[in-house]
């Protein structure tokens, strides 16, 4: 029986096509910049994403990491989303390895910080503050729901770090998913951004891999970072080259996963006792509860639908994160909401009632 996995798209395994290309890839020193394929892939990322230069790095959080430390000295402060993954999910890294300091600003439903709350968190010239140095924001918003910022709303973001002599970095680890959902490219999305990080290695199926893209004087600071965090990787060709195939072959298709995902959350929404988040899927994440009158917990959930097959995020008590991706076709999710709907109704004892 097939695993239908949704607890993420960075379960994605490489296609064939990247299979071969990765057994056929040309590779050189990356480290002495000689790994024709890994030059490849940043001159196309660079192009893609409108900017002079990128960078192949190991993850997303290396990418975002990079970009942060390239941007920031020890002290400076960087505004950012109180639900944004390198503040909730990157273990701390910018404060532990780079001395960032982070304030945090309420993200809003669709991911977005509002303009006024960014303009009172940017710092006076002061010597008990730290220097305000960079915005960061995040596009598709994992943690508000998949959701996406507009072409507009970041460029208006820009504007403003531009205005008070900050920059702005975009963790846009699923940038392309953003940029199909509301039909803009890439590039205009990142067109505001002084850096931008994207994932090959989330729903573009590639088995590794993230790119930091920017200016050309902002990529060299960017190369040493990424050496002092023990990321060069000499002959990462193999790597590079899934990559390529990736963004050749897998941005266009993202739409599916975005259907899929409305699929799925009409099937979840109409099991009884269960609340799909209120405007949710924007793109290919489905947030959902269980209703507060069911006496069950989303792990226990998560225990029960695994040996049918479907496996999912429990992401709060009673709340869940499902990931539609390349490997989950319309039978997955079927399979998946049934899975659901026959949990959901196979009675709880009272005895097993928790409160
Ligand atoms: N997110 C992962 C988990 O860490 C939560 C996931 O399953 O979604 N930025 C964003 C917006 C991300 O969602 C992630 C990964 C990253 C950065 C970090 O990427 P990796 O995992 O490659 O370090």
């Amino acid at each position: 029986m097939e695993t239908v996995d949704l607890r993420s798209d960075t379960v994605t395994r490489p296609t064939p096509e990247m299979r071969d290309a990765m057994a056929r890839a040309d590779v050189g020193d990356d480290v002495y910049g000689e790994d024709p394929t890994v030059n490849r892939l940043q001159a196309i990322a660079a192009e893609l994403t409108g900017k002079e230069a990128g960078l192949f790095v190991a993850s997303g959080t290396m990418g975002n990491l990079t970009a942060i430390l390239a941007h920031c000295g020890r002290g400076d402060e960087v505004i950012l989303g109180d639900k944004a993954h390198t503040f909730l999910f990157e273990a701390g890294g910018i404060s532990a390895l780079g001395g960032v300091h982070s304030h945090q600003l309420p993200n809003q439903p669709d991911g977005s910080l509002k303009l006024e709350d960014i303009q009172v968190a940017i710092r006076d010239d002061d010597s008990h503050f730290p220097i305000s140095r960079l915005i960061c924001l995040e596009n598709t918003h994992n943690r508000c729901g998949g959701t996406f910022l507009t072409v507009d709303y970041t460029r208006a973001v820009g504007d403003l770090a531009a205005q008070n002599g900050l920059q702005l970095h975009l963790d846009g680890a699923r940038l392309f998913n953003a940029a199909v959902a509301q039909e803009a490219s890439a590039r205009d999305l990142a067109a505001p951004a002084d850096s931008v990080t994207f994932c090959l290695s989330k729903a573009l199926c590639a088995p590794v891999g993230s790119v930091v893209c920017g200016s050309q004087d902002f990529i060299y600071r960017a190369h040493r970072i990424r050496k002092q965090l023990g990321g060069g990787m000499r002959q990462a060709g193999v790597l590079a080259a899934a990559g390529i195939v990736a963004l050749n072959t897998m941005v266009e298709r993202l739409r599916e996963d975005h259907a899929r995902a409305k699929r799925l959350a009409e099937g979840i929404a109409s099991i009884p006792g269960m609340d799909i988040d209120p405007g949710n899927p924007k793109t290919n994440m489905v947030f959902c509860s269980i209703s507060p009158d069911v006496p069950l917990y989303a792990e226990e959930v998560a225990a029960r639908l695994k040996p049918q097959g479907v496996l999912v995020g429990a992401v709060g008590p009673r709340r869940f994160r499902l990931v539609t991706h390349y490997w989950i076709d319309d039978a997955g999710v079927e399979r998946a909401v049934n899975a659901f709907s026959q949990i959901l109704r196979t009675p709880v004892p009272a005895s097993e009632y928790r409160p």
